[in-house]
């Protein structure tokens, strides 16, 4: 369904653009803390940076990133904040567990195309 979806919506906006161009997905260009990065203290908040401004449809939670400690345990609050193409979400600190966590996102950029993506960061 959401690969249908997919291609509808590309075939739209072929139809749109010509064939000269096809528009791409937004792509994930920075992170903090960083793809496999080994951090003494975890930030305040994590914060994705992507190619492309973010889709926001009113208040509805188009664009996510939930973050889970070496227990599997979420310690993003939920509160997850887009401006342009940053979306961050305030972290749990205190009481961190050292060890690999996992950086899980689903956004939306303005094509209306879902990208999806994980990456792992080591908290010493
Ligand atoms: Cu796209």
């Amino acid at each position: 369904m959401k690969r249908f979806f997919h291609t509808t919506l590309t075939a739209g906006a072929l139809l749109i653009v010509g064939t000269a161009s096809a528009s791409a997905h937004t792509v994930l260009v920075s992170s903090n803390p960083t793809k496999g990065a080994a951090i003494s203290h975890l930030p305040a908040k994590i914060t994705l940076t992507f190619a492309d401004p973010l889709l926001k449809i009113g208040s509805h939670a188009i664009n996510k990133v939930v973050v889970t400690d070496p227990m599997n345990m979420v310690v993003t609050t939920g509160a997850d904040t887009v401006k342009g193409g940053v979306l961050t979400d305030p972290l749990t600190t205190s009481g961190a567990t050292p060890g690999l966590y996992t950086v899980d996102y689903r956004v939306s950029a303005l094509d209306g195309h879902i990208v999806t993506g994980k990456f792992t960061f080591t908290l010493k």
